[in-house]
């Protein structure tokens, strides 16, 4: 399979398995999962083949992980927009965790601190390097540095999924370094 495909379906899943399985009439259990031959039945009536071998790869070649395979099951590991329960357990954040994005949201997310916007939680990385790669997403990348231990310390749960997001319900201003 070649990466112009690979990455193509990666998109193509990720649309479904995270914000619109309706569109394709699959539905995820309550923690994300669709059973693969579902999934594969539902791509090949919307003329996107897939083989399992295909799937897998995707899967396996995948540059964030973003979806996981067990069991006979398929699932996104973060990044949902539609209501899942990733069963995941709070964990212990590093000392620091960075947050990319870019300058137009500046006055805003100083304002109100990080707000999830559209999917369930915000994104953090572990490192500074990831989090430019996310805020280049949208522009010219702005790394804000996140004061995670201080935040656990006051009762802010983190959890890490399993492609080594950090995900927390809002990060309030006063725990954020801007450049
Ligand atoms: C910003 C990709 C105004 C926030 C990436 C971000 C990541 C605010 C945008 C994952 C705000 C939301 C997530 C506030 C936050 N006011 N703007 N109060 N609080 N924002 O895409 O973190 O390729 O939902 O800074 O690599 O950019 O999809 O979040 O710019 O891991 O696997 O609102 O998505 O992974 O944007 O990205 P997003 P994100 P995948």
């Amino acid at each position: 399979m070649d990466d112009r495909r690979l990455v193509k379906a990666s998109k193509y899943l990720s649309r479904h398995l995270r914000h619109d399985p309706a569109r394709i009439g699959i539905e995820l259990d309550e923690h994300g999962w669709v059973e693969v031959d579902v999934l594969l039945k539902a791509l090949a009536a919307q003329r996107f083949r897939l083989s399992l071998e295909e799937l897998e790869a995707v899967v396996a070649g995948n540059d964030k992980q973003r979806f996981a395979l067990r069991d006979g099951k398929i699932r996104a590991n973060q990044g949902h927009s539609v209501e899942v329960d990733l069963g995941l357990a709070p964990a212990d954040p590093p000392q620091v965790l960075f947050h990319g994005t870019t300058g137009g949201f500046l006055d805003a997310i100083r304002a109100e601190g990080l707000k999830p916007m559209n999917r369930h939680d915000v994104h953090l990385s572990p490192d500074h390097e990831t989090a430019i790669r996310v805020g280049s997403r949208r522009g010219k990348p702005v790394v804000l540095v996140v004061d995670a231990a201080r935040m656990a310390e006051q009762g802010h749960l983190f959890h890490r999924s399993d492609n080594g997001v950090w995900l927390a319900a809002a990060v309030p201003a006063w725990a954020i370094t801007f450049p």
